[in-house]
C-alpha cells in the first residue's frame, strides 16, 4: 500500500512510518514541525534530544530496504496538501497531525485558538483532499478515548443503538470531552461523519487512550531511531511521566484522589492496531470506530505499578497526591468496550513489571537530563 503519514515527526507518527515501511509498504511522511516549535516556545524538551526528521529518515533509508519519503508541509494549507495527495495517490492516509495536549489547549486564548484552527482546519482539508483527489483512499484518523468523557454507562465502540418513545435509531455515542483539545477531537468526529455521509468516504476513527512506552520493533534497531519521550506537564502522558519521576527521585504526581480511570495502550500495540485497521478498511460511505485501549487502570493503580517495578531495581519511589489542576471526576465508573481490534488479531502487551522495568532502565540512563521545573503542573483548568 502507499501510506501517507501526516504528523510523521511525532511520538506516534515516527514509529508508525517505520513500522509500515518495515512491513513493505511505500511510506510518505509529512510534517511541519509545529510540535517542535511549541516545545521551544514553552521550553519543553523530551528526555533525549530528538534528531531532526531529515536525519532520522536518512538513517532509516541507509539501513532499510523500504525507503521513506518526506515532505515538510503544513496540512492547514489546502493547496499544499491537495498537491501532495494528487501526486502521491495514497491508499491509506494516517492522520496524526494535530496538537495533542489537553494542558496546552488550556494555557490561554491563543493556545486554544491554535489548537482549534490547527486540528479542525487540518481535518477539514484532508477530507476535501480526499473528495477531490482520493475518494477511495482509507483515512485512519487518530481520535481519542477522551471524546467520550467519564461515561456512567458502558462505552460502546463509537455507536449507540437506542430506542426512544418506542422508535429505534443508531447514532454516534454521546461525546463529552474534558479539555479543549479533546473537544477538537469530538468536533473532528462530527466533521468526518458528515463527509462520510455526504461524499461516501471511507474512514476509521480511532478512540485511543493515553499511550505509554518508548519501544517498537523498529526503534530497537538503532538508538537514533527512538521516538520522543516527553515527561513534562504539557506533553508527557501519565505513565511516561511517572517513570521519569521515579528515575529522578521525585514523588509520583497523582492528581487529586487518583481514582481517574482510563483505558491505556502501549506503543507496541498502537503499531499493531494501526496496521490491523489499515488491513481492514470500511466500505465507502462507512465510518468504522475502534476503541483502541488494552487495559483499564486508575492513576493510583499506575502509580503503584511504577513503584513496584522500581522496587525491583532497588529504587525507592514515593507517591504524592497533589492538587488536581484539571476538572475531572476523581472516582467514577469506567467501562470501555474494546473487542473489535482483538477480533482482528490484536495481541495486547499489557503494563507488566517487565515492561515498566525496561522503561525505567531507559529513564535511569538519561536521568541527568530531567528538568524538575517541568514536573509539577503549570496549566490549570481552574481559571
Ligand atoms: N494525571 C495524573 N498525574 C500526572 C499526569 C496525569 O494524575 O502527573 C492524570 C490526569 O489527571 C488524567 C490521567 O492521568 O486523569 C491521564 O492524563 P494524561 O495526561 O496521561 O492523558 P490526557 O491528558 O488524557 O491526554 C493523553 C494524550 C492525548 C490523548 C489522550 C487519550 O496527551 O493526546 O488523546 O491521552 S485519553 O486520555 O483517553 O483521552
Amino acid at each position: 500500500m502507499k501510506v501517507l503519514v501526516l504528523g510523521a515527526d511525532g511520538y506516534l507518527g515516527w514509529p508508525t512510518s517505520m513500522s509500515f515501511a518495515n512491513k513493505g509498504h511505500s511510506v510518505v511522511c509529512v510534517d511541519n514541525f509545529s510540535k517542535r516549535r511549541i516545545c521551544e516556545n514553552i521550553q519543553v524538551k523530551p528526555l533525549v534530544e530528538l534528531p531532526t526528521l531529515k536525519s532520522r529518515v536518512k538513517l532509516w533509508n541507509s539501513i532499510s530496504k523500504n525507503k521513506l519519503k518526506f515532505y515538510n508541509a503544513d496540512i492547514t494549507e489546502y493547496t499544499v496538501l491537495k498537491k501532495i495527495v494528487r501526486n502521491e495517490k495514497p491508499d491509506v492516509i494516517i492522520h496524526y497531525a494535530e496538537q495533542p495536549s489537553g494542558p496546552y489547549s488550556l494555557i490561554g486564548q491563543p493556545e486554544g485558538e491554535y489548537t482549534l484552527v490547527n486540528n479542525l482546519v487540518g481535518t477539514h482539508n484532508i477530507l476535501w483532499a480526499m473528495v477531490e483527489e482520493a475518494r477511495d483512499a482509507h483515512l485512519i484518523k487518530l481520535g481519542t478515548a477522551g471524546e467520550y468523557g467519564e461515561s456512567n454507562v458502558d462505552i460502546p465502540e463509537g455507536w449507540l443503538e437506542y430506542t426512544y418513545k418506542g422508535r429505534a435509531d443508531k447514532r454516534l455515542f454521546p461525546r463529552q470531552a474534558g479539555s479543549l483539545y479533546h473537544t477538537t477531537k469530538v468536533l473532528d468526529t462530527d466533521l468526518i461523519w458528515f463527509f462520510v455521509r455526504m461524499f461516501d468516504l471511507k474512514v476509521s476513527d480511532i478512540m485511543q487512550g493515553p499511550v505509554y512506552g518508548q519501544f517498537t520493533a523498529e526503534t530497537d534497531q538503532h538508538d537514533l531511531l527512538n521516538t520522543a519521550f516527553y515527561y513534562d506537564d504539557v506533553f508527557g502522558t501519565v505513565v511516561n511521566r511517572f517513570v521519569a519521576q521515579a528515575a529522578a527521585g521525585i514523588p509520583l504526581t497523582v492528581y487529586g484522589e487518583g481514582g481517574q480511570t482510563r483505558g491505556y495502550i502501549n506503543l507496541y500495540d498502537v503499531m499493531q492496531c494501526i496496521s490491523l485497521v489499515a488491513q481492514n478498511p470500511p466500505e465507502n460511505g462507512e465510518l468504522s470506530i475502534y476503541n483502541q485501549v488494552t487495559e483499564t487502570l486508575s492513576v493510583n493503580q499506575i502509580a503503584e505499578r511504577v513503584k513496584y517495578a522500581a522496587s525491583e531495581l532497588n529504587m525507592n519511589v514515593e507517591i504524592q497526591n497533589i492538587e488536581n489542576p484539571r476538572k475531572e471526576a476523581e472516582n467514577h465508573y469506567y467501562n470501555m468496550e474494546n473487542e473489535k481490534l482483538k477480533k482482528l488479531g490484536l495481541e495486547p502487551h499489557i503494563m507488566t513489571t517487565q515492561m515498566l522495568v525496561r522503561m525505567l532502565h531507559y529513564a535511569n540512563k538519561y536521568k541527568d537530563h530531567i528538568n524538575e521545573d517541568l514536573i509539577y503542573p503549570r496549566v490549570s483548568w481552574h481559571k
